[in-house]
């Protein structure tokens, strides 16, 4: 694209540097139709340094009518003095090296700086008078002597005029290296061979702009940016720089100050109109002057705004008070030695001497020097101006940044000609040999010695990179208010690309935000997302914004803006926050808690019921109730209640192995114990009947060697079921983590459900036999009917285990074992009730009703 413009540009421009060819029989050749001319200022030398500056800001147009040779090209618009400052210090610089010793020694440099006008076409014509010199004819005949009259240009500030001449064709190429182009694509070397520049790329710039936004946590930014190629570069790779930051940009707004004001005001509403706080312009101060006046029509919210270095540290813009508290990049600043009084050193008699410097002096202090034609409304110089009183933008020397890139960009010139030029003999004294007339070859190595310079220069590292690029370094400057009310730019920190990733950027100093604040602002779209909940970004908008969603359930996030949550380990739990998990409660029945200790007290109360119940039948053992009723199987009956209610006991507390493999064997062998020996009370009741019936004499069948058989017996298989299970798959303790989604069941897997329902369901037969047993003989005649009292405790022992098992299947936990416990303790007790206490009863409270008679009187019949 360059290219195309740049051979439109020489279209434009060859009228001026037009050729006429001499038809001469002796010489044949060509000379310059039109005198060289814009040489400002220059000094003789044995290696001559080129220097372009933009010193005025236009060209002067002129048309071209194509019928009479064009005027030559001259300058016009105001007078840049800080640009001559630049050039100033070129020759100051050249002056330095040849009042040294050491570098380049006895060898003088001469210089040849031109005004470009800030124009392309002037800059390309400079180029071509620079290679090609200053003379106007050329002759065939003649040897090309002064082909490549300098070895080195100095050259551009501004990026365009830079690209102009680092594409004009030359042989041999002569090494350009400018102090303010700062344009990304000058790092072509493709494209642009022989450029090179001591002040850093905007690549680098840009990057350096996203580590600050990223640095105080703006994700949230407008962006404006000049439409030239140093906005328009500069802000695609900012953008690009910022995407890989994570940082999204509201709006990206492009403007240029000769675009109609409608433009601009559009530019400046966007701005009003925006959510982000802050604001990142990559602007020329011409434009952001522009923006500014629009800006200020408006009421803005506070906006922190962060610069480019071409407005963020223009001296120029300090009188904005609007900017205060923004932030930027801006080249290092430095100190120059002598620079002050080289640059104050000129008196009105040098001043006349050169047009240049002539122009400079009249329009700084606003008078004509004498030799001068005086105009109308004009005042002579009378010499009481004094440079040291003047203040501009020439003698302010405070902050030395551009004109420091001049200053290395001399010495890396003069240090790539030392190395060319001077070598040491017999390994100590230094030879220069300033014969050696730069020839196409030795300009080719002056490029070759320009880029692999590597030298120091008041404390600074100079040096080039393959890409002609020095190593990146920035400042971070701050607009903070002085005491006396000035505004005034503050180095608050570092940029240092060479550094390692992480440590690019160091901060020094405190910032002063925009409206005076220590707290440095923000700008987001949305607030970050507290631990415990997770970013879900919004449809259709930018990564920045989103919403917080708490996590899931089981789900935590433990930092703030997590893109996910994580779902915690199983045998955690997170936290009523959601930023932690924590281990789910262990749940089981214990004998430090309420339920556990009514349980187990009730339990032993029970047991300690049996015991005395055993005591007073044992105690009464001889009256005719305990004698009636079967004394041996009552006793086993009692003590058999006993271990019922005990077994409960090993239920209440943690499982482990060996209280998981007793709860349900010693449970089921203790019942079963209790049962048959009701059952024997039973069959016998049964068998007491048939006894009396005539000619039977069935109580043999059954007397008490049988009764105990039979208990020993039914007692056996559960014994032999229990060992089964035990042996084949026996209970063990289990977390279960399935039931519950926040805690855990520490339970007794039963191991083999057969196993276990064979307990039961062995118990629940020999109940219900039990049950059927006595149902059939409760009314059967007996004063004492044992048969009643036995019926109704099966009834109230199986009313009880059949909704224990609904109760047991539906849900673990320590509920359920509670339940079991108390299925155990109220069917014993339903036995002891039934069986037991109306006996004691009678026994304690009407012994009167515990005579024989009484037991014989109603109802004839043979009592046991
Ligand atoms: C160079 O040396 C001359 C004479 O010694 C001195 O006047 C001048 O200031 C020096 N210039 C620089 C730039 O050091
Ligand atoms: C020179 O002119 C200025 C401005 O007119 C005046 O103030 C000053 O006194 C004059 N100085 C001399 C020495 O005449
Ligand atoms: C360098 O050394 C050589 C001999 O090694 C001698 O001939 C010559 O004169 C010396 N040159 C200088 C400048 O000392
Ligand atoms: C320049 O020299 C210094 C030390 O002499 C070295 O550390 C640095 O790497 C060199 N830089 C380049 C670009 O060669
Ligand atoms: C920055 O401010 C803090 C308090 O806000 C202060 O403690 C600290 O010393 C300051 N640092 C500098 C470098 O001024
Ligand atoms: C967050 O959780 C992860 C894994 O769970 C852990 O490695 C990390 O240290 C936690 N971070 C904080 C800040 O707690
Ligand atoms: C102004 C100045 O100091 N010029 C010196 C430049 O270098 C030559 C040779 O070294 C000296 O002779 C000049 O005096």
């Amino acid at each position: 694209m360059w290219t195309v413009a740049i051979v439109a540009l020489l279209v434009v421009t060859l009228p001026s540097i037009n050729v006429v060819t001499i038809q001469d029989s002796s010489q044949v050749g060509c000379r310059l139709l039109e005198s060289s001319g814009t040489v400002i200022l220059t000094q003789p030398g044995d290696f001559i340094i080129g220097g372009v500056f933009s010193i005025h800001t236009s060209l002067k147009t002129t048309e071209l009518s194509f019928t009479h040779i064009p005027e030559s090209l001259q300058c016009s618009g105001s007078f840049d003095f800080r640009e001559l400052r630049f050039a100033r210090a070129m020759m100051f610089t050249i002056e330095e090296i040849n009042n040294s010793t050491e570098l380049l020694p006895g060898i003088k440099l001469g210089y040849q700086i031109y005004d470009s006008c800030s124009s392309v076409s002037v800059a390309t014509r400079v180029t071509f008078q620079l290679i090609n010199g200053l003379e106007s004819t050329f002759s065939l005949s003649a040897p090309c002597s002064n082909s490549a009259t300098v070895s080195a240009i100095v050259a551009e500030s501004g990026s365009t005029p830079s690209i102009a001449m680092a594409l004009s064709p030359s042989f041999p190429p002569v090494p350009q290296v400018s102090h303010f182009a700062t344009c990304a694509c000058l790092s072509n070397k493709q494209q642009y061979p022989t450029f090179s520049r001591t002040v850093p790329s905007d690549h680098f710039q840009a990057t350096a702009l996203a580590q600050l936004v990223k640095r105080f946590g703006w994700t949230w930014i407008g962006a404006v940016h000049s439409d030239s190629d140093y906005g328009n570069s500069g802000m695609a790779a900012f953008l690009a720089a910022a995407k890989t930051e994570g940082i999204c940009i509201e709006y990206s707004e492009a403007f240029y100050r000769t675009n109609p004001l409608s433009r601009i005001q559009r530019v400046a509403e966007v701005i009003q109109r925006s959510t982000a706080r802050v604001v990142v312009a990559f602007v020329s101060t011409g434009d952001m002057i522009v923006l500014l006046e629009d800006l200020l029509e408006l009421s803005l919210p506070p906006l922190q705004w962060v610069g480019s270095e071409s407005w963020v540290t223009d001296p120029a813009m300090t009188q904005f008070h609007m900017f205060l508290g923004a932030v930027g990049i801006g080249i290092r600043r430095a100190v120059i030695p002598g620079l002050r009084t080289f640059l104050l050193d000129l008196s009105p008699a040098q001043a006349s001497a050169s047009p240049i410097l002539r122009e400079f002096w009249e329009s700084a202090f606003r008078c004509r020097l004498a030799s001068g034609p005086v105009g109308p409304g004009e005042r002579v110089c009378n010499g009481s101006e004094s440079l040291q009183q003047l203040q501009n933008a020439y003698t302010d020397t405070s902050q030395l940044r551009i004109t420091n890139m001049v200053y290395k960009a001399v010495y890396a010139v003069a240090h790539g000609l030392h190395s060319l030029v001077c070598a040491e003999q017999n390994g100590s004294t230094l030879h220069c040999d300033r014969g050696m007339k730069p020839n196409p070859l030795q300009v080719q190595h002056v490029l070759e010695h320009i880029r692999k310079v590597n030298f120091t220069l008041n404390g600074n590292r100079v040096s080039f990179d393959a890409n002609g690029d020095p190593v990146a370094t920035y400042e971070l400057v701050n607009w903070q208010l002085s005491e006396n009310g000035q505004v005034e730019f503050v180095t608050v920190g570092y940029y240092d690309a060479s550094a390692p990733e992480g440590e690019l950027l160091t901060m020094t100093r405190n910032i002063t935000w925009t409206g005076g604040q220590s707290q440095v602002p923000k700008s987001v779209c949305s607030e970050s997302c507290p631990p415990g909940t997770r970013k879900a970004v919004q449809r259709g908008k930018p990564v920045c914004c989103y919403d917080c969603v708490p996590c899931a359930e089981d789900e935590i996030s433990n930092k703030t803006d997590s893109l996910d949550c994580v779902r915690c380990p199983s045998d955690a739990w997170p936290n009523p926050q959601g930023d932690a998990c924590i281990p789910k409660p262990i749940e089981f029945l214990s004998f430090s808690e309420y339920l556990g200790i009514i349980l187990a007290a009730s339990s032993v109360v029970g047991a300690c019921l049996a015991i005395a119940i055993a005591a007073v039948f044992y105690l009464h053992k001889d009256t005719p109730i305990v004698r009636a009723n079967n004394s041996e199987l009552s006793f086993l009956l009692l003590f058999s209640l006993t271990l019922c209610f005990l077994c409960s006991l090993t239920f209440i507390g943690r499982p482990s192995q060996w209280s998981c493999m007793l709860r349900h064997t010693v449970f089921g062998v203790t019942f079963v114990l209790c049962i048959s020996c009701v059952l024997g009370k039973t069959i016998v009741v049964l068998m007491a009947f048939r006894a009396t019936l005539p000619g039977s004499n069935v109580m043999k069948w059954f007397g008490p060697p049988q009764q105990r058989l039979s208990v020993l017996a039914f007692t056996f298989v559960q014994v032999l079921i229990c060992v089964l299970w035990l042996t084949l798959s026996p209970p063990f303790p289990n977390k279960n983590m399935k039931y519950y989604k926040d805690k855990i069941i520490l339970e007794c897997d039963v191991g083999s459900a057969v196993g276990f329902w064979a307990v039961l369901g062995y118990i629940g037969l020999l109940s219900l036999m039990c049950f059927v047993l006595a149902f059939l003989a409760r009314k059967l005649p007996d004063n004492f009917n044992e048969a009643k009292f036995i019926t109704f405790s099966m009834l109230i022992f199986c009313a009880v285990w059949i909704t224990f098992i609904p109760a047991y299947v539906s849900s673990p936990g320590k509920f359920t074992v509670a339940v079991e416990i108390f299925a155990i303790i109220s069917s014993s007790c339903g036995l002891v009730m039934c069986i037991f206490v109306p006996k004691c009863f009678i026994i304690l409270f009407k012994p009167e009703k515990n005579t024989k008679k009484h037991m014989m009187g109603k109802v004839p019949s043979k009592a046991l």
